[in-house]
């Protein structure tokens, strides 16, 4: 009886003891799969330099897609898609069934770490293409960038959803200029140009100020006719167009009509200007932009204050004024700037610049 007593227990203690051991390694499992998680997202922010690095942190970069894009496809290009393996076998539609319209905008975000679980589709380097169509063109997001970390997620947490939903084959690129020089914005526009296309075979621009948040997802970012001019009602502005030729913000622009037109001016060092030169240009050359309606172009921008780094640039009207003399000698065809890295974040690339802006206004 004695005996039986003591084995019962034992088998108690053995019993607590598995009980234990399993928590245990429940718990160091789980934090090694955070720590990996982790490991992965910060070495994703690491500079990277080319495109074969990206394998050494297990950030898969895929631009090669076969079943991504078709333009006018015919029956006959959709049976080859389907003999090669591609299950979609219809063009996405220019305005999908997904879109809901007015949109309640996130004025916050998570942290990156909790947006990649959020957006499970998008590809590293902030990649996306839509799974049950083939989109009709491949669209580069480009966002001039500096030190302005907290907007740049809160546009991304607004940007995904809103382009899955509008089933468009896009990147996201983010062109940094680096610290101590005075900010570009167009050039580093020209930039975003310039480095997608050496990854992509991109179709179409959406040039994108960080801190505008489109409010109904009726606003397709993708490319038609003419150039766009997408934010026209930003409720800094009292949802008004502050003038006609407005050019700032948020413009789509397909890529011959940019490269016709020599992309944007790179002489427009410091606040202002630059998008005035731009719808300039594009006008001259016989673009005529267009705008949706008000109520679909509507932003709203995040609070800011100037900054420091981007001054008013008093050249600015003499630069415009002149500008016409410049368009076939100042654009993407005369772009010089240093690539000091290109990281393929989950959400995003990131593309960090060095600017020299007396090599820039003398050559
Ligand atoms: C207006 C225009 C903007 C541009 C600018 C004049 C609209 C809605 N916006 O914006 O497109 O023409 O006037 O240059 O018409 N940025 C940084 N870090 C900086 C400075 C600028 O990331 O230190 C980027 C960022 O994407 C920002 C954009 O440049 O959204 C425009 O700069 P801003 O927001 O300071 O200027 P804002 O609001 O007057
Ligand atoms: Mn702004």
């Amino acid at each position: 009886m004695d005996d039986v007593f003591v084995s019962r227990g034992s088998v108690i203690r053995v019993c607590l003891y598995a009980v234990i051991f399993l928590l245990f390694l429940e718990l160091s499992l789980n934090f090694s799969v955070h720590r990996k998680t982790y490991k992965m997202v910060s070495s994703s922010r690491r500079i990277l330099t080319t495109l074969e690095d990206v394998s050494r942190f297990s950030l898969i970069v895929n631009f090669s897609d076969p079943c991504g894009w078709m333009q006018n496809a015919t029956i006959r290009d959709l049976q080859k898609i389907r003999d090669r393996g591609c299950k979609p076998v219809r063009v996405c539609s220019s305005s999908p069934s997904e879109l809901v319209g007015s949109l309640a905008t996130y004025k916050e975000a998570p942290s990156y770490k909790e947006m990649i679980k959020i957006y499970p589709l998008v590809r590293p380097g902030g990649l996306y293409t839509p799974p049950d169509c083939i989109a009709r063109e491949r669209v580069a997001i480009i966002i001039p960038f500096r030190d302005r970390e907290e907007h740049l997620r809160i546009l991304l947490h607004n940007l995904h959803p809103m382009l899955q939903r509008q089933q468009l084959h896009y990147g996201i690129y983010v062109v940094e200029q680096e610290n101590g020089t005075q900010f570009n914005r167009a050039m580093l526009m020209n930039i975003g140009y310039a480095e997608s296309i050496k990854l992509y075979n991109y179709t179409c621009f959406v040039f994108h100020d960080v801190d505008l948040i489109p409010e109904n997802d009726r606003i397709m970012y993708d490319c038609r006719d003419s150039p766009r001019h997408l934010s026209s009602a930003v409720d800094k502005f009292k949802y008004k167009l502050p003038y006609p030729q407005l050019f700032g913000g948020v413009t789509a622009i397909k890529r011959a009509h940019f490269e016709k037109v020599n992309g944007h001016s790179n002489k427009f060092f410091g606040w202002g200007g630059e998008d005035d030169d731009m719808f300039r240009r594009l006008v001259n050359n016989g673009f005529k932009i267009s705008r949706y309606q008000a109520s679909l172009s509507r932003y709203k921008m995040i609070k800011h204050l100037h900054d420091a780094g981007n001054k008013a640039n008093k050249r600015r009207h003499h630069l415009i004024k002149t500008g016409k003399g410049r368009y076939r000698r100042d654009g993407i065809n005369n772009l010089h700037y240093k690539k000091l890295g290109i990281e393929y974040q989950y959400l995003h690339t990131r593309i960090l610049v060095s600017i020299n802006e007396t090599k820039v206004m003398t050559s």
